[in-house]
């Protein structure tokens, strides 16, 4: 199923006048400050995020997985279906590949129609922890971590592989996100497993093209239960320093330990110049990988708010690749996306708000309360009128998800890919 730009216009007939009172006032009350309304739209356009391979279907928990029908069975309808929520939302152009969820058969057609499509390909992410069908050793006891040097090399075999098979797409970056790590006390050595570690990015890095970046994941915990190789930030900061200058730390947000204070970690990571990566989603408990902005919205405005001062105040930080990674386990993947994506165009469009002279200014004043204030004047605008006038002025829905219902998006796909669906990948 394809959506076009006519469709989306007719649909759009509806909502447009009162999309415009809105758009106008809130227009009218940012006019007071020096904010430029059209700017502020622009840059909602250009803002992209990935949307990855493995968020299209039904995910599931270890208790159980339950599926959702007419799930993609393949890249080119995963391809396809991304194509859909960019239709839609203008904010989807680009996807991030898991390998080997998501092997191409034949790169030229994929790529022929990713850009169909107007999607890019984004950071590719190698998969260390599962064993493949006839793979030779097993990374039941880590990977790129593991005292033996036959796993080692296999593991970093694998990501020089991903990297080559991302080079033909046109990714720029690999994503390494590893499990490794011990469950029981005295299991692993701390020292060895980590400098083993260090040793095979540093192998896997210099493999790398020139132009290319590795984005280093942390996770406290999960699937090892006592202890994580790349714990946190620190800890992949340590080791993208000791690969070099295009080795980067990827920002996950669920991958924190309660109540962690992840807009600093934001925003010392871009003073030094190494957030190279972000995966949105949210949580309640732990990785939870929910709808983007469903639990902690305010959490995501401030961490946007340090997002956006490093953007504006860290060339020494590179273009940051953005991606979701969530899970949809009880509504529609597409939905769901559609919903994560309209909560990071509305936290970055509040931080865009927030007046950044007069927070100097109070901050410099020691005028906590005015610091406070000029923060949640900015939260507390309703954005919306911006975010739909971006997608508007880029043919896409004024209000996304009304117009995946209207055109009847999921009952289409299952009548083309059936009732009984189960996506590749996680
Ligand atoms: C690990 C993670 C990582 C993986 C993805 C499937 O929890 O966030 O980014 O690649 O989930
Ligand atoms: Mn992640
Ligand atoms: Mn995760």
């Amino acid at each position: 199923m394809n959506i076009n730009k006519q469709q989306l216009a007719d649909l759009n007939k509806t909502n447009l006048k009162n999309h415009q009172t809105h758009f106008d006032f809130l227009a009218q009350s940012l006019s007071h400050s020096d904010t430029d309304v059209n700017t502020l739209v622009a840059k909602l356009a250009e803002f992209q995020v990935a949307i990855p391979s493995w968020a299209l279907g039904a995910g599931g928990t270890r208790f159980g997985r339950f599926s959702f029908s007419g799930e993609p069975a393949s890249l080119e309808q995963k391809i396809e279906d991304i194509g859909l929520i960019h239709s839609l939302t203008q904010t989807a152009g680009a996807v991030s590949l898991h390998i080997p969820w998501d092997v191409p058969n034949d790169y030229n057609a994929i790529k022929e129609l990713a850009a169909l499509h107007s999607i890019k390909f984004d950071a590719v992410n190698s998969n260390t922890f599962q064993d493949q069908k006839n793979q030779k050793e097993s990374y039941k006891y880590g990977s790129l971590s593991n005292t033996s040097a036959a796993v080692r090399e296999q593991a970093i075999a694998h990501n020089k592989e991903v990297v080559e098979i991302g080079n033909q797409l046109g990714s720029k970056a690999l994503t390494v996100w590893l499990a490794d790590g011990s469950s029981f006390p005295g299991q692993n050595n701390f020292q060895t497993a980590l400098t083993h570690t260090q040793n095979s990015l540093i192998s896997i890095y210099e493999d790398m093209p020139a132009d290319w970046k590795l984005y280093i994941e942390y996770k406290p915990y999960e699937p090892n239960f006592y202890s994580t190789v790349i714990q946190d930030w620190g800890t992949s900061l340590m080791l993208a320093n000791g690969c070099g200058e295009r080795a980067y730390t990827l920002v996950d947000l669920g991958h924190h330990l309660p109540n962690t204070n992840i807009e600093q970690i934001v925003s010392i990571l871009m003073l030094k110049g190494k957030l190279g990566g972000f995966h949105f989603n949210d949580s309640k408990y732990g990785d939870d990988d929910l709808t983007v902005g469903s639990i902690k919205p305010y959490a995501l405005f401030l961490i946007f708010n340090e997002l956006v001062y490093g953007m504006q105040n860290n060339p020494q930080n590179p273009e940051l690749g953005w991606m979701i990674d969530a899970s949809h386990n009880v509504k529609d993947p597409l939905e769901d996306l559609i919903q994560s994506l309209e909560a990071i165009q509305e936290a970055y469009a509040k931080a865009l708000l927030i007046d950044q002279n007069a927070l100097r200014a109070a901050q410099e004043a020691h005028d906590v309360t005015t610091c406070q204030e000029l923060l949640q004047n900015a939260y507390r605008t309703d954005v919306r009128p911006l975010i739909r006038e971006a997608r508007l002025r880029h043919g896409g829905a004024l209000n996304p998800i009304e117009a995946y219902r209207a055109l009847e998006v999921r009952k289409n796909l299952i009548n083309e890919r059936g009732n009984k669906t189960v996506a590749t990948g996680l």
